[in-house]
């Protein structure tokens, strides 16, 4: 957005682009202060653009040293103007990028003047929208960019980047490719009786869609544990008061992020924070303690609690060591969503002279730990990846979507069709084509248009 508080003199009645050309531009850095900052401009035919600003006629490809100045020349900051002729640039389309000082007011005043020349601001990750209604990056490789913006851990942005790079787009292709052939040699058979097909026939194709299913299964897995990397898990951590929520959750913060008294009832609010296990974006809510009271504010928190816990991927219910889970908290976990998955946390153990382990109590994982020690705390991280899915796997894991996901399923679920035994030629080509349109969803070679809106208007600006 340009901060119209930022005043200065370098709106010009005649702008030298071609409106219609749809020039965009947008600051590309994030806001606040830094050493550089970066405008950026795609679009058609931007060297009299590069011209009104700069002063110079920049060549493609090299860094060079200008001065960019107002309509009313006054200067706007010295920096470097890089020129990308197309289709050699993020976009694939003529690209222009004027780097100055990452001040914010020189960044407005530069994307001021862009615009008074006639370019238009960049709508949320139009940039890479560009770039892949170019060509330049598949659906798959497009999301992977936020994703890798948005990487909290070194492990997701490591992901992000494997897909980013296209190793992701090159196993679904792989397997689209492999679809394809297996459907040609079953639209093969499909002209001829029955009985004129050789045996042998049917078994090879068998054979490939076992390997086929193998194949499928290997990216399906990697796919999924890259969705838990993105994702994570919301975990609740409830229980009667003073059983050591708040303590809890320091601990595993690693901060004092909640208020820690003898006092029951010391949470009121939720307090969240968010921790990575392995990688793993962990997000913790403490709740106020559960119980019975007249307290109005204490209610409120009472009743956000339960909200918390309608929202949550998981919950720790935690008692003291030497309490029975069940007795107390029987109320608890009668109003609990039975199909929420849950562990019993036994705090506190230092004063009950207990050691820190985990066993099965019914259903539940049980773990006697101290939130004052820190003993048993691996066993609730081990808990919480667990829950959330991760399961480190050897091969690397892609950066992947809930989106993917849904597409792979769904492709899963045409080849488990497609191998049920003495179908039709017709029917099994059938289930081969609907596993390659699943396949070429995640890619993007049939998306629909307010796919890609909803896809690229979660991006930044200027990416
Ligand atoms: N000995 C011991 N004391 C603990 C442990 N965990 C918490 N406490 C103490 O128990 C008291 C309550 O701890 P909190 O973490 O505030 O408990 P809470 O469940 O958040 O309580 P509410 O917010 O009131 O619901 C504090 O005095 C803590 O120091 C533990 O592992 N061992
Ligand atoms: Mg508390």
């Amino acid at each position: 957005m340009i901060d119209e508080s930022t005043s200065d003199h370098s709106a010009v009645k005649h702008p030298v682009l071609d409106v219609s050309r749809e020039t965009i531009v947008a600051i590309a850095t994030a806001p606040g202060r830094g050493g550089i900052g970066v405008v950026r401009v795609s679009g058609k035919a931007l060297l009299a653009l590069a011209q009104a600003v700069t002063g110079k006629n920049v060549s493609p490809r090299m860094a060079t040293l200008v001065t960019f100045r107002d309509a009313g020349g006054r200067v706007i900051d010295q920096g470097i103007a890089l020129y990308f002729v197309a289709p050699h640039s993020y976009t694939g389309e003529d690209v222009l990028e004027l780097q100055g000082h990452g001040g914010q007011a020189v960044m407005q005043r530069l994307l001021r003047r862009c615009v008074a020349l006639g370019c238009r601001l960049a709508r949320p990750g139009e940039f890479t929208e560009r770039a892949f209604l170019n060509g330049k990056l598949d659906l798959a490789q497009a999301e992977s960019v936020a994703d890798l913006i948005e990487a909290n851990s070194a492990e997701a942005a490591q992901s992000a980047a494997r897909s980013l790079t296209g190793e992701f787009s090159q196993k679904v292709h792989q397997l689209t490719n492999f679809t394809t052939e297996l459907r040609m040699h079953v639209e093969a058979c499909i002209d001829f009786p029955e009985e004129e097909i050789d045996p042998a026939d049917r078994a090879a194709q068998q054979a490939k869609l076992h390997h086929l299913r193998g194949l499928h299964a290997i990216l399906a897995a990697e796919a999924k544990q890259g969705a838990v990397l993105r994702e994570g898990l919301t975990v609740v951590l409830i229980g009667r008061p003073n059983v050591g929520k708040s303590s809890l959750l320091n601990k595993l913060a690693g901060d004092d992020v909640a208020i820690v008294t003898p006092i029951a009832g010391t949470t009121r609010d939720h307090v969240r924070a968010s921790i990575s296990i392995d990688g793993v974006p962990v997000h913790l809510i403490d709740t106020a303690g559960l119980r019975e009271t007249e307290d109005e504010v204490e209610k409120i928190g009472i009743a956000r609690t339960w909200q918390a816990i309608e929202k949550a991927g998981a919950a720790l219910l935690i008692t003291e060591a030497g309490d029975t889970v069940g007795e107390n908290e029987a109320i608890i976990l009668a109003k609990l969503p039975q199909t929420l998955p849950m562990a019993w946390i036994y705090n506190k153990i230092d004063a009950h002279d207990q050691q820190a382990a985990r066993a099965q109590e019914g259903n539940h994982a049980a773990i006697k730990i101290s939130a004052l020690t820190g003993a048993g705390l691996p066993l609730v991280r081990q808990w919480l990846l667990e829950t959330a899915g991760w399961q480190p796997i050897s091969g690397g894991v892609f950066m992947a979507r809930e989106r993917h996901l849904i597409a792979l399923r769904a492709a899963a679920q045409h080849l488990d069709q497609a191998a049920q035994s003495d179908l039709p030629f017709e029917l099994f080509a059938e289930e081969l084509r609907l596993t390659q349109l699943a396949l070429s969803s995640i890619t993007g070679e049939f998306t629909p248009d307010d796919l890609l809106g909803e896809i690229f208007g979660k991006f930044c600006i200027g990416k």
